[in-house]
């Protein structure tokens, strides 16, 4: 990447300025877990060299490992994906309590809508509940200039401070002016044991943490940042995020409080700005998380959720239906017009071997986060519960005890570093009878495959010692653990069997790379083809969901997405699939 001169207007991904604002701050240490869309954050600021990067194994080790750093005086930036924030919150819940030495910030990109994530959720109530303030820009510009914005209010408060993004603003594109990165001087930690063990000293800490808020909010009152932009009409808007530019949009005339830090809200000038207006539309996606409080100090003439939906990312269109249609609109869908192109696997994905062999042994399959949850799609349909990243585990131990029989947790390779090990010694410690496939891929294929743990890469693609997931989990005490290749069925169902015969804690690691995985990239294959004359319809070959195998009476593949890996072949019975060449 050509780092951009000081000066420069370009063109630049909201994640992308983000990366850009963090070494103009001078951050000195970046760290997080991929997800989108966050990921692209961290894999841009690990290009420039001032600043020492790096994927952490969760979102909870990288958030603790850039909080050592802050503490000890440096600035420090976390980045991940809003559910990120439920993984680390018991650290960003208590960090408040004692406060920071150098600038912390933790970015939070939430996905209104749910374009690639398990829930919808408002990280703006997190910033509330850990009583710390929340800035979220608007643009790409803004997306540069509030990291050091941020950093700013950090040590000017020695309080962490979140950076909300959503998809929208990490995601768009537009012109930046980049400026010189500041260096800034190291402070100091000083040991303070009242301070900085909290739980001793929580009572105490609790008093002084409400009171720094109260100097905060005090603060944010005149905060340049958080701007009235007048207008003709008589209409009054209060916004923020990607909502300010959709506003902007449909209502050109109006007179706009645009925040820029949305925690803790500037409750006076809110008041005295709605008190210029007959009607104030409150224009926030999501939750009501700035008209609640609106209404909770008294103020009546706001047109809020009662109009715009609280689900779904917000859209020019979806602003215009709520100011101007007689209906209100209450929910959204957020789909547009497009054909439906239902997800799957790649065509060589070795999940799908994995899945064809579960399917068969007829296991209720607990899943859980990565490629593989498109197992649950027919015509696999072969992973039956997925909630959120780690639970595969926990929750096939459950199924067990429950009574049921044939249980097997599934579960990715990065998933299982971040958050399948500790769940796996409890199996064992507590006398699971539970199955646990791990699918090692080599990869984190989901989020468009970045490095952890067990590739052995680091972040900048540099080798590290590479964490060897057998040996990992016989040292947690599982005694039965296979190694078995998915495309080679009959090793791949039999590791099944015996592991679900087998009485007691067990493993079966998958040994094959994603297609996509470093180093398999350009890979030549030898695609297979149908031979007609053998063919007899049976339909067999469809059933692997393989999107190289094209439909028809006598199906055909397609030889660009072919990759050759067999499993077509497998399941015909009749000798009709062969590989190019052989026929
Ligand atoms: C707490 C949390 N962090 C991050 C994500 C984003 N995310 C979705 S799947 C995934 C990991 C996928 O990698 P892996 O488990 O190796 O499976 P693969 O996709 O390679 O099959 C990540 C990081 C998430 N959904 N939840």
């Amino acid at each position: 990447m050509t780092l951009p001169s000081p000066g420069q207007r370009v063109l630049m991904a909201g994640n992308n300025a983000i990366a850009q604002g963090a070494y103009e701050a001078g951050v000195y240490f970046a760290s997080g877990y991929p997800g989108t869309p966050s990921t692209e954050i961290l894999e841009v600021i690990s290009e420039y060299p001032e600043i020492r990067a790096q994927w952490g194994t969760n979102e909870k080790v990288a958030f603790d490992e850039a909080m050592g750093v802050a503490m000890s005086g440096k600035r420090a930036l976390v980045s991940m994906k809003y559910v990120g924030l439920n993984v680390a919150a018991d650290s960003f819940m208590v960090f408040p309590f004692a406060g920071t030495v150098g600038g912390f910030v933790v970015i939070s990109a939430d996905d209104p809508g749910m374009y690639s994530s398990q829930n919808e959720q408002d990280n703006r109530y997190f910033a509330r509940l850990a009583q710390v303030p929340m800035i979220e820009p608007s643009d790409p510009q803004e997306a540069k200039d509030f990291v050091r914005l941020a950093f700013e209010l950090s040590e000017k408060f020695s309080t962490p401070v979140m950076y909300r993004t959503s998809m929208r603003v990490s995601h768009s594109k537009g012109m930046v002016t980049v400026g010189e990165r500041s260096e800034v001087p190291a402070k100091t930690f000083v040991k303070d044991i009242p301070n900085w063990v909290v739980p001793v000293f929580a009572k105490g800490l609790r008093a002084k943490l409400d009171a720094k808020l109260a100097r905060i909010s005090e603060y944010v009152e005149t905060y340049p940042y958080n701007r009235v932009e007048e207008g003709s009409s008589k209409v009054g808007v209060i916004t923020s995020g990607a909502s300010y530019t959709y506003a902007k949009e449909i209502l050109p005339d109006a007179t706009v409080l645009k925040l820029a830090i949305t925690y803790p809200l500037p409750k006076q000038t809110l008041i005295d700005f709605c008190a210029r207006f007959d009607q104030v539309y409150v224009i926030e996606e999501l939750e009501p998380f700035i008209e609640e409080q609106l209404r909770f100090w008294g103020v009546t003439n706001i047109i809020g959720k009662d109009r715009f939906p609280h689900t779904g990312e917000f859209s020019p269109d979806v602003v215009a239906k709520a100011v101007f249609d007689e209906e209100p609109v209450q929910d959204f869908s957020g789909e547009f017009d497009l054909i439906v192109r239902p997800p799957q696997l790649c065509p060589g994905c070795p999940h799908r071997g994995a899945f064809l062999a579960l399917r068969k042994s007829g296991a209720l399959v607990n899943g859980d986060i990565g490629c593989y949850t498109l197992g649950c799609l027919p015509p696999l349909s072969a992973n039956h519960t997925t909630f959120c990243m780690g639970a595969s585990i926990g929750n096939a131990f459950g199924f067990g005890v429950g009574g049921t029989d044939k249980v097997v947790a599934i579960i990715g390779d990065s998933t299982f570093v971040h958050g399948g090990i500790q769940p796996l010694i409890d199996v064992v410690y507590n006398g699971g009878n539970t199955t646990v496939m791990i699918l090692d891929n080599r990869t984190t294929g989901m989020t468009g495959h970045q490095e952890h743990p067990a590739t052995g890469m680091t972040l900048q693609g540099k080798e590290a010692p590479r964490l060897d997931l057998v040996k990992l989990v016989k040292a947690i005490g599982v005694e039965h653990v296979q190694v078995a290749n998915p495309f080679d069925q009959k090793e791949m169902y039999s590791a099944v069997k015996e592991a679900l015969e087998y009485q007691g804690p067990s493993v079966i690691m998958t040994n094959q790379p994603c297609i996509f995985a470093r180093g398999e990239k350009g890979r030549k294959y030898t695609p297979f083809v149908v031979l007609e004359d053998k063919c007899t319809k049976c339909g067999a070959c469809q059933r692997i969901g393989c999107p190289g195998v094209l439909p028809g009476e006598v199906p055909a593949i397609d030889e660009v997405a072919c990759t050759g890996c067999s499993l077509c072949e497998q399941a015909c019975k009749f000798g009709a699939i062969v590989r190019k060449g052989d026929a």
